[in-house]
């Protein structure tokens, strides 16, 4: 037996298993299922009992060592995107340049389970990654991230700045929510608030109105409200988000032509997915003295429309 199978044996709702490269953490209670990577912490799949998926992940999934798997929730930092797109605070830290992986390199890397805490309602399991200054990134600083995995889903990320001078980071906990199909979506939470069109040279501009999906959509809301929904005429669904320590949120879908550039990505899924991304990027980067920690959550659920 592995020392993961070891691990495993102890819980009632855990069980893990091997799918190509990688190790994958199954949850399966009372209320809810859900599948976690080791690699990333990235949670892949969560769904309420016998419901549809809440979270997407893409059906061109490979699990290959280093390669990030499409779909579920993706975490983001230190930096978000390509390093140039973030402010000099954040590149400062970066000693090679040449090599920084977009959207930084804790999506990629392997993860360490601290904890899992089980009840008759939830499952709460804990991971960790602590970073030692290398040319990637030249300060200490450790993260942590607990999925509440029960009849809601709540994702806690931290950061904590174990180094002795100051870190400044940008982060994102990259939800890609599973949509029954993007003609029958509306967001109807960004209705007069400021972004960054990411399309459109970087422009701020202020939005108007319900959000739909019918082009290219990449999008950074500034400020935006803590409490944000997907409304699914098709699922007859409306999924809630309720953010805690984010003033960015991210709204992207590839649409057509885009989607066929995407790694582990088939053509047509851009007509299944969405996602909301609960950030601290651009002007809302963090910025830790020795000791300090960052959270930023996100607690997400889905409820009937009436
Ligand atoms: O968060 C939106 C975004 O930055 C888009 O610009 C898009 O490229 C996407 O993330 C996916 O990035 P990835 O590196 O996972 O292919």
């Amino acid at each position: 037996m592995t020392d993961t199978k070891k691990q495993c044996s102890q819980y009632t709702s855990v069980s893990c298993e091997t799918r190509d490269d990688l190790e994958v953490w199954i949850i399966k209670n009372k209320y809810a299922d859900a599948a976690i990577l080791t690699q990333g912490a990235q949670l892949i799949s969560y769904n309420n009992k016998g419901e549809k998926p809440i979270i997407w992940q893409s059906r061109d999934t490979f699990y290959k060592s280093g390669i990030p798997v499409r779909g579920g929730i993706p975490i983001i930092g230190p930096w978000f995107n390509a390093l140039e797109t973030n402010p000099p605070e954040i590149s400062h830290f970066v000693t090679q340049e040449q090599n920084a992986p977009s959207h930084g390199f804790l999506r990629d890397i392997s993860w360490t389970l601290e904890d899992v805490k089980e009840s008759d309602e939830k499952t709460v399991i804990t991971f960790s990654y602590t970073h030692t200054r290398n040319l990637l990134w030249n300060r200490h600083f450790r993260t942590n991230i607990t999925y509440t995995i029960g009849a809601e889903l709540d994702v806690a990320l931290s950061f904590e700045n174990t180094d002795e001078s100051e870190i400044s980071i940008t982060s994102a906990l990259h939800t890609y929510f599973a949509i029954s199909d993007v003609s029958n979506i509306v967001v109807p939470s960004f209705d007069t608030i400021k972004y960054i069109d990411t399309l459109d040279e970087r422009k701020e501009k202020i939005w108007d109105g319900e959000l739909v999906i019918d082009q290219e959509r990449d999008y950074i809301f500034l400020n935006p409200p803590t409490k944000q929904s997907i409304v699914d005429k098709g699922w007859e669904r409306e999924i809630h988000l309720e953010t805690r320590g984010s003033k960015s949120a991210v709204l992207w879908n590839p649409w057509k032509e885009k989607a066929k550039a995407l790694s582990m990505f088939a053509d047509e899924e851009y007509k299944e997915m969405l996602c909301i991304e609960t950030a601290n990027i651009s002007k809302d980067l963090r910025t830790l003295l020795p000791g300090e920690v960052h959270d930023l959550g996100v607690c997400i659920k889905s409820k009937n429309l009436p």
